[in-house]
């Protein structure tokens, strides 16, 4: 089951699936998404927010959450949820599933959610849209992960729409269609020739319930080109930009009688940086080049999710989100014991006289 949650997150959902869920909390936003399934009005306290949503307030998305906690939770159980960061409906829901998910014990394989989460572009969208999404990222979305509660999160960007002046609707059926092609990957192994490595539902959903920003791309391959280069080079432009991998899955398409072990290649770069991926390699009549499909499972923490976030150089940019962390970020002190971590530094560094790099450290005030 797909849920949408609020503006952004109902229109996106309500593309993908024709029987979303779709959750607002306000009315007339809810009767402007075209499509979907059965609809949630969510009850807030205050009287305009059921003709003008939150009014990018994430406090009453959050007191909308409280009024529906139980019954959301069980709702998103395996299944996915889309939202924006920017608004208050939105973020404040998913803030109080996510917060709530992180309480849990072990969510177990199957009951895992994944998250589509649409981010704004800080250079050009309001104020409130980039203080929403520093909280979020740098809160709820932290604390999810940390957990290992969540699914996949996808952190989906509308850099591109406002640079290549994009209409809203085209934009969703971009990101939706991007998103259809990695989520074909079980089918068209399923339904083509397999010629190596098998990726099954079940590979595909284990992939999906692991607690990690995905980042999936598709290309042609040409194998006698580094396939590092290339993939660089077609990072997804819809997304935001990867880390270096933790996981990876991918989907090599071979046209028929072309060459099925240029597989082999990606696997090599992917063993050069420590990564063991899933794969398949299937054989696709219609195509006149290999095409691959990758998904790359990344960490962040919530400071680099921020500079991610704001990957562009202007000035007042920076200062726009620099000023949101300030006012609205309180960072953990880091409980480091420094008498263990000096010890730890003189042994790595072989200095054999641990007792007098504690004495020298202690005489600076240091510990
Ligand atoms: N890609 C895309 N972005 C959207 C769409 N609608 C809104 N946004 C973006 O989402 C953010 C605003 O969030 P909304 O989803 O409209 O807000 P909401 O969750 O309904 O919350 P409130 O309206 O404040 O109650 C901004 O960054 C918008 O640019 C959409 O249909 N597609
Ligand atoms: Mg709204």
């Amino acid at each position: 089951m797909t849920i949408g949650i609020g503006g952004a997150g109902s229109k996106i959902a309500a593309k993908l699936d024709k029987n979303a869920v779709l959750i607002n909390v306000s009315e007339v936003e809810m009767n402007k998404v075209q499509g979907g399934g059965r609809r949630i009005l969510a009850r807030v306290t205050s009287e305009h927010g059921q003709f003008k949503g939150s009014m990018k307030s994430r406090q009453i998305g959050n007191d909308a959450y409280l009024a529906m906690s139980r019954e959301l939770l069980e709702m998103i159980r395996g299944n996915s949820v889309f939202c924006s960061t920017g608004g208050g409906t939105g973020n404040g829901i998913v803030s109080g599933i996510m917060t709530d998910l992180s309480k849990m014990d072990n969510v177990p394989i199957a009951e895992k959610t994944f998250f589509g989460i649409v981010l704004p572009y800080a250079k050009l969208e309001t104020n409130e849209f980039v203080t929403n999404t520093t909280e979020f990222l740098t809160g709820p979305l932290t604390e999810a992960i940390d957990s290992g509660n969540t699914g996949n999160i996808v952190l989906f960007s509308n850099k591109r729409k406002f640079e290549e002046e994009i209409g809203e609707d085209e934009y969703n059926t971009m990101l939706v269609e991007s998103l259809r092609e990695f989520l074909k990957i079980p089918e068209k192994n399923e339904k083509n020739k397999l010629l190596d490595g098998h990726i099954d539902q079940e590979d595909f959903s284990l992939f999906l319930s692991k607690s990690y920003f995905n980042h999936f791309t598709f290309f042609d391959y040409d194998p006698k080109e580094p396939f590092e280069k290339q993939l660089e080079a077609n990072y997804n432009d819809l997304l935001l930009p990867p880390e270096s991998p933790i996981e990876a899955m991918f989907l090599v398409e071979v046209p028929k009688g072309g060459d099925a072990t240029a597989f082999y290649k990606i696997i090599n770069y992917f063993d050069s940086i420590q990564v063991s991926p899933v794969y398949s390699v299937i054989e696709n009549p219609e195509l006149q080049k290999i095409r691959v499909t990758v998904a790359l499972l990344y960490s962040r923490k919530p400071m680099e999710l921020v500079d991610d976030f704001n990957k562009i150089s202007e000035d007042h940019v920076h200062a726009k989100v620099q000023k949101s962390v300030e006012q609205y970020v309180k960072l953990n002190t880091l409980k480091v014991n420094l008498e263990d971590e000096a010890k730890k530094v003189a042994r790595s560094r072989g200095d054999v006289d641990e007792d007098n790099i504690l004495e020298t450290l202690r005489r600076l005030g240091k510990l």
